[in-house]
């Protein structure tokens, strides 16, 4: 299959390349390298030495023969030049990564805010106007998140993308409907993965694109096994207080010993899955296309939940790293219950790597490995969710 990785230099995305290009796909990496500039806006870096693009592509090259193809683009601002790499090298899928996905970041100012809104929405709405004119049947998969659903479960599983409802008429009887689970974001960056939700489903029901939205919980982790065949493959390891996510930073921090940073009590409750399971999850996906006149399939890629302060708890009980309680700089509910159903994946293939046993691995062979790297000054958390965070947060958050 000849597929496109849009934001294939990221995180999720270079790992999802890599292990695509190792399965037979002929891959073409779209990426504008904004995140790597946004490490320099913020003078932070992954704690990893990730390497250039030219450098990643040609030991990719060298270890396997099989040769990536990128194009530096953005997706949300350039059309014209990407509707024209969809008629040159006419993919068959496409990998939707290319968004500016930190939640801290969004909310550091109305310019962030609106940076965050501007590229997620119109990077998104692109892909799908390319789709459309280019005439051409791709099958699109995005990278959406658990956080569409807001994070409490009203006594049920949270089901995958869709609720079934019964809806009383003024006639007085009753009528059945299937309706997108109700959004309930968090954070800007959030609010624009639940806003891709309608597009998809317009541009479903009115273009017939075959989508696959995958809703995915927190990714933690860093190599997987095709980032591992050479050093200079390495996959990024984000630490810092915007983009840095809760399990990676403890892991970091533990392995420099900095107390382990939990918001408020830590009775948040996430979804979590590792980056191998990330990429398995992608194949997968692809494999199981929806079929045309399809609606949007939603599979939700998670195979965890955990409270913040188990985490915290778990890597003091294998590292010794202490705990601090921090003021929480968001605005979210101190303790939530989360269940989730997360059955299409599992039916599909997919066996989970479970935290129990990557973590310490993590800890030694990452952590502990690139500690020398960190930046201790980069760990806080200053990006608040509102200007006074004292301020009483409204029941339904
Ligand atoms: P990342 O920031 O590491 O990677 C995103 C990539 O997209 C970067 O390489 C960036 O340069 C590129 N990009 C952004 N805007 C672009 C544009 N307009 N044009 C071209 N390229 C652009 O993020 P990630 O952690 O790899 O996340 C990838 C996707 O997965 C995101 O959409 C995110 O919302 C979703 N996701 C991530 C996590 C997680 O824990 N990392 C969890 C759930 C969902
Ligand atoms: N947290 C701490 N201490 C820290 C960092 C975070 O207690 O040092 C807490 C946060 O307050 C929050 C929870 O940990 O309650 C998760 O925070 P996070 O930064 O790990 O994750 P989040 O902001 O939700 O975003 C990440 C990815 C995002 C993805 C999302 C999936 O950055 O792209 O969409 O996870 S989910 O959380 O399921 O919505």
């Amino acid at each position: 299959m000849k597929v496109f990785v849009l934001g294939g230099d990221g995180f999720c995305g270079w790992p999802t390349s890599l292990h695509l290009s190792n399965l037979g796909h002929d891959v073409v990496i779209l990426d504008n390298l904004s995140r790597r500039n946004i490490d320099n806006e913020l003078e932070a870096g992954s704690l990893t030495p990730i390497q250039s693009m030219g450098v990643r592509l040609s030991t990719w090259k060298s270890v396997t023969g099989n040769a990536i193809e990128f194009e530096n683009i953005d997706i949300a601002q350039e059309y014209d030049h990407f509707l024209a790499l969809m008629h040159h090298y006419k993919p068959d899928a496409i990998v939707h990564f290319a968004e500016q996905r930190a939640a801290p970041y969004s909310m550091k100012s109305a310019r962030h805010k609106r940076y965050t809104v501007d590229n997620n929405l119109n990077a998104t709405h692109n892909t799908l106007c390319a789709i459309v004119e280019s005439g051409l049947d791709v099958h699109l998969l995005h990278l959406g998140t658990m956080g569409v659903y807001g994070y409490g479960t009203a006594g049920i599983k949270i089901p995958e993308g869709y609720l079934n409802v019964e809806i009383p008429t003024d006639m007085g009887d009753r009528i059945q409907q299937k309706i997108l689970y109700p959004a309930n974001p968090g954070s800007v960056y959030h609010m624009t993965k639940t806003q891709d939700q309608l597009f998809f489903y317009f541009y479903n029901k009115n273009d017939g694109i075959r989508i696959t939205d995958l809703h995915q919980g927190v990714v933690w982790g860093t190599n997987t096994a095709e980032t591992r065949m050479d050093e200079r493959l390495v996959n990024r390891f984000d630490y810092d207080g915007d983009y840095g996510t809760v399990l990676n930073r403890f892991l970091m921090q533990a392995a420099i010993d900095y107390p382990l940073t939990v918001h408020g009590t830590g009775g948040q409750t996430r979804a979590f899955i590792h980056i191998q399971d990330t990429v398995r999850c992608i194949e997968l996906a692809l494999e199981n296309a929806p079929t045309k006149g399809e609606t949007v399939k939603i599979f939700n890629q998670m195979t965890e939940t955990h409270r913040v302060r188990e985490l915290a708890e778990l890597v003091s009980e294998l590292t010794g790293a202490e705990i601090a309680y921090l003021e929480n700089p968001r605005k979210e509910a101190a303790e939530n219950e989360l269940a989730v159903d997360n059955s299409c994946f599992i039916d599909l293939g997919l066996h989970p790597t479970t935290l129990s046993k990557g973590l310490l691995l993590e800890v030694t062979e990452v952590a502990k490995k690139y500690a020398d790297r960190c930046d201790r000054t980069k760990i806080p958390c200053t990006s608040t969710w509102v200007k006074n965070t004292s301020a009483p947060a409204p029941a339904h958050v």
